[in-house]
């Protein structure tokens, strides 16, 4: 899963990708978007790994990316559509919002630079989805066989545009599989990080502006400083400015939630691990993730819910309290579940 990181110039972005990636822009490659693998931290993951003492703990991890530094954005200009071509096939967007002062410069003005964004990605699917029809209409015409159905999507499409809505706010063609080719960007699940300034915590409020649900406040510069200190030293700079807990893990968190991802955690051959799956997969899909074979060869899924092994203890602690289940194919996997699968080959 991968997010694109956009934003006006100067908002904080490669602030924010050096703090989630914990580097220095003197280790970034100088041509072409950056990408880092970034680990999802989870004390979940932490506290089995102290139960079952592995020899190896893998933590789930997220992709973020930074396009090009020279691609700057430009209202409705070239760089805008560079922009936007460098991102359109992640899978979220993380939109940074300048909330702090410029030195010697523009006061912020966060609403003004949300809705310049906000406008440009639909004015950009405006012109994907109109052309779009035009094609299909002159396919019609010379008496091609197209897809009615696409066509109806896409008319769905221009009306919600055209009324200057973002395609995420109407699900059913958010997530409409014969519009996924097009990866139209407001469609794409976004979270607003707004980048304060270093006394204010608070995410900005007017009307309509987003909520905790899919925004969050960061003091950008303060926290790239957080980010070099040692733990000892952080924790007593978290104290010092009332950062409750570090941006990074904060945006990590909430890019999971953003995509709808939930944990569960497998502990075999002396390794503990965790997967990201997507809300609502199948004990035979989340086998599948992990290997092909695991889902072809799927017998049953022993399921223990990660709260009762911590109650427990132990595995076989929870065995015994009859905690642990045996799951079908059809089993809804929960986040949290520790999951063993019996399959054969
Ligand atoms: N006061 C303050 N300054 C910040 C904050 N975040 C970033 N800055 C400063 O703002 C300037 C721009 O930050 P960058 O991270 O380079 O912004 P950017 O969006 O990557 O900029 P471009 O790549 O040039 O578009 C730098 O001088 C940062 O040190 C913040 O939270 N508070
Ligand atoms: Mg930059």
């Amino acid at each position: 899963m991968r997010l694109g990181i956009i934003g006006l110039p100067a908002s904080g972005k490669s602030t924010i990708f050096q703090t989630l990636t914990q580097s220095k822009p003197d280790q970034w490659a100088k041509k072409g978007p950056l990408i880092a693998t970034v680990w999802v931290p989870d004390g979940r993951v932490d506290a089995l790994s102290m139960l079952f003492k592995p020899k190896k703990t893998v933590y789930a991890h997220l992709e973020y990316l930074l396009p090009h530094g020279e691609t700057a954005y430009d209202h409705g200009g070239k760089g805008a559509e560079a922009l936007w071509n460098e991102v359109r096939p992640c899978d979220a967007l993380v939109h940074v919002v300048r909330n702090f002062q410029q030195l010697g410069g523009e006061a912020p003005q966060p609403r003004g630079d949300l809705l310049k964004l906000a406008t440009d990605m639909i004015f950009s699917d405006l012109v994907v989805v109109e052309k779009r029809i035009e094609r299909i209409n002159l396919d019609r015409k010379r008496g091609q066989k197209v897809s009615d159905e696409e066509l109806e999507l896409l008319q769905a499409c221009l009306k919600v545009l055209e009324d200057e809505d973002p395609l995420r706010e109407h699900p059913e063609l958010a997530f409409a599989p014969l519009l996924k080719g097009y990866a139209l960007l407001s469609a794409k699940p976004l979270l607003t990080v707004f980048n304060n300034e270093e006394q204010d915590e608070n995410l900005p409020g007017w009307q309509g502006a987003p909520t905790l649900a899919n925004a969050l406040a960061v003091r950008g510069k303060l926290e790239r400083e957080l980010a070099e200190l040692s733990p000892e030293d952080a924790a007593e700079f978290l104290a010092a400015y009332r950062v409750e807990s570090p941006a990074r893990e904060r945006m990590i968190q909430h890019s999971c939630r953003l995509l709808g991802l939930i944990s569960f955690f497998t502990v075999v051959h002396e390794e503990v691990r965790c997967w990201l799956i997507p809300r609502d997969t199948t004990a035979l899909d989340a086998a599948g993730v992990i290997h092909s074979d695991m889902k072809k060869g799927f017998i049953r899924a022993e399921v223990l819910a990660y709260d009762d092994l911590a109650v427990a203890g132990s595995y076989q602690q929870a065995k015994k309290e009859a905690k642990v289940g045996l799951e079908g194919k059809d089993y809804t996997v929960q986040d949290g579940d520790v999951i063993y699968f019996r399959f054969n080959v």
